[in-house]
């Protein structure tokens, strides 16, 4: 296609922009301006302008760690970002996030990542989160030949592939990951030949020549924006400098190979194009090149100019206000199981808000393995409740980019165990999103399944897992015990704009209580005194609620008075309730079915220590299971897991 003058004026000043911020960035980092460390695109421009010329504002794109060139092209602002590099407050990210995680939302740019190759599950919840709204956007995620051989690649290929998704996988091969030449790495005639195992089209392309790559690139859109679904482009390239500002490496290229591709400059290239082919004039780029010198001068006094950011901001970026809802007054209702008043918290969100949806492992057709979406498809349609493939990394990826794209989803691990393989994107991505971006975007994730044991499903499928997230600062973690608290948490965790992990426990789906019929929320961060108590606090989650309440009982009996409390959700934890029970009772038993060691309860001792040591009266117990894997034998499970008797005995223990 010919691009008009405008079009290839843009598309040389966006690249001039790229090498001049990267010369300046090296300049301000060896002056100590810049700090920790960048990645420079110097070499490899032309990807970014020729790619980002194709798209709309409404477009969408991830970049990488090497992602300042993706910004500019994408018309990000270089003051913003030359105030970030810095770690000043007006960056883009409130100088919270640095080189390698700026973005931009309102110009749909959702981050670059720190994580080779993470941006391409998140890029592809954008997508689908384009086809899900009925929109025509699209989106580009870059990743490198490094990169390409990260196992989420191939899950993204594939989802996108089998959802035809609106996407184009962008590959910047620049012939090394940090020092390790792609050759080395790298199987198979090329990334792009990679695309026809998915039946997609892969092209590959000269990356150091502008107008081939927007050529390939605008093919890939205009098929995506019909709807056809994505395509692979692998962009051969080469990166100028270092790996990163900070690398100091011995040496891995030859010099005579840098010159040989310091001489296919895209810059200079581009503009003997221009001149030759009388589309521009010396004079016409000279004057482009001075008001990018202008621009990038203004960019650098800002940035010096801007404040730095404080620890208020710091720590008031990691959750977004939690959703204020009151109990219902009554908890009366129809008996229902836990899968059953789970459902209906599914389907009542559903029904009020279309930005609502459903993924995971065989819940679409089937319903879930444990039934908790059944029906959803027949409700709502195939659209909103959808079948993924196994590919827990990246169904939850996509999960974070379409939350980050404005939908709320709701993604279901078939079993909790298996969430050991999505723990990039829940801990480096999902968690840390709004911070790492200066506390403004949200992330309303929701990710639900079974944990813990109790019917002989052995090591890798009957974990409780809660530690893993509590742990992690931007999670919110939920954990209830009945029908009743699971039906109106869920809903809260729905409506809330933080990722949450939503823990449900496999062996209380088929448990029965009260629900009321009403749709109604529970507030997250509110404990429930299941039974009051005056001698003794006992703070239980899960599956130990109900045997710590039979333990209750049968305390009584002996004139002991228990009082039970279930946090039900662990971050927000309320404190108030449970430090308030310790200070009337003088005696803290907690228990929980995960290990004791390094497990929920010693994080709750540990604050009742730090809190309230002078109103103990005797020593704070756990009853937790003991520090082995689930065993599969039926006695051994039984002897793993602690027992109302345990529960018991520990209490007795104190008196
Ligand atoms: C998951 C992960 N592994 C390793 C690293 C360290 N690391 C950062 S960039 C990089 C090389 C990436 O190579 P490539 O994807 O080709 O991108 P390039 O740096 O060449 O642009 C490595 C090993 C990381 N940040 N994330």
């Amino acid at each position: 296609m010919k691009l008009s003058g405008e079009q290839l004026e843009s598309l040389y000043t966006t690249m001039v922009k790229i090498r001049r911020f990267d010369e300046k960035t090296t300049e301000l980092f060896n002056a100590g301006l810049v700090k920790g460390t960048a990645h420079s695109y110097v070499g490899e421009e032309a990807v970014a302008a020729g790619a980002c010329a194709n798209l709309r504002e409404g477009d969408y794109i991830v970049g990488t760690h090497r992602g300042h060139g993706h910004c500019i092209a994408k018309g990000a602002r270089v003051d913003r970002m030359m105030a970030e590099l810095m770690g000043r407050q007006d960056g883009y990210c409130r100088g919270l996030g640095g080189s390698m995680h700026i973005a931009a939302l309102d110009l749909n740019i959702l981050g670059c990542n720190g994580i080779v190759a993470a941006g391409l599950p998140i890029g592809t919840g954008a997508g689908l989160a384009a086809k899900l709204r009925g929109t025509d956007n699209v989106v580009v995620a870059f990743f490198g030949d490094g990169g390409a051989n990260q196992g989420v690649v191939h899950e993204a290929l594939n989802l996108a592939a089998v959802w035809k998704l609106p996407a184009i996988y962008l590959c910047e091969n620049n012939q090394y990951a940090l020092s390790t030449a792609t050759a080395r790495t790298t199987a198979g005639e090329s990334i792009a030949a990679r695309a026809a195992a998915y039946g997609i089209p892969g092209v590959r392309v000269d990356g150091n020549d502008v107008l081939a790559v927007y050529e390939a690139v605008r093919t890939a859109v205009a098929r995506a924006r019909k709807g056809e679904g994505p395509t692979l482009v692998e962009a051969v390239t080469y990166r100028w400098g270092g790996h990163s500002m900070r690398a100091n490496l011995p040496e891995y290229r030859t010099k005579e190979e840098e010159r040989e591709w310091m001489e296919r400059d895209p810059i200079a290239r581009f503009r003997n194009h221009l001149v030759d082919g009388k589309r521009a004039t010396p004079i016409r780029l000279k004057e482009l090149e001075e008001s990018v010198e202008l621009d990038l001068d203004r960019a650098v006094e800002f940035a010096k100019a801007s404040p730095e950011p404080t620890v208020e901001l710091m720590e008031s970026s990691v959750y977004a206000t939690h959703i204020q809802v009151s109990e219902p007054a009554t908890r009366a209702g129809r008996e229902l199981t836990m899968a059953e008043a789970l459902n209906e918290a599914l389907r009542g969100e559903m029904e009020r808000d279309a930005r609502v949806f459903v993924m995971g492992e065989d819940v679409s057709l089937i319903g879930g393995i444990f039934g908790v979406t059944r029906g959803l498809r027949e409700r709502f349609g195939e659209d909103r409740v959808r079948d993924t493939p196994i590919s827990e990394a990246t169904f939850v990826g996509a999960g974070v980019g379409a939350a980050i794209a404005g939908l709320r989803p709701v993604v279901e691990i078939q079993i909790f165990d298996f969430v050991a393989l999505t723990m990039d994107q829940l801990v480096n991505q999902a968690a840390k999103f709004r911070y790492m971006l200066g506390g403004r975007p949200t992330v309303p994730l929701v990710i639900r399944g079974p944990q813990g044991g109790g019917i002989r499903l052995a090591a890798q499928h009957s974990q409780s897992l809660e530690a893993w997230f509590v742990h992690v600062p931007g999670l919110v973690v939920v954990a209830p015990a009945t029908p009743y608290d699971a039906k109106g948490l869920l809903v809260s965790a729905i409506r809330d704009d933080n990722p949450v992990i939503f823990l449900e426990h496999k062996a209380l789906y088929a448990t029965k209580g009260a629900v009321p019929e009403a749709h109604y929320a529970i507030p997250l961060g509110k404990a429930d005194v299941k039974r009051a108590g005056k001698d003794v606090t006992l703070v239980a989650t899960q599956a130990m609620v109900s045997r710590a309440l039979a333990a209750a009982a049968d305390l009584e009996k002996e004139g002991v008075s228990v009082e039970v409390i279930d946090p039900r959700t662990l971050v927000p934890l309320d404190e108030a309730t449970i430090l308030t029970s310790v200070a009337k009772t003088g005696r803290l038993v907690i228990a929980h079915e995960a290990v004791k060691r390094g497990g929920w309860g010693a994080e709750l001792a540990a604050l009742v220590a730090e809190r309230a040591i002078d109103v103990l009266d005797a020593p704070i117990v756990r009853v937790a299971a003991r520090n082995v894997p689930m065993p599969y034998n039926d006695s051994l499970e039984r002897a793993t897991i602690p027992s109302q008797q345990d529960i018991a005995a520990a209490i007795r223990g104190l008196l």
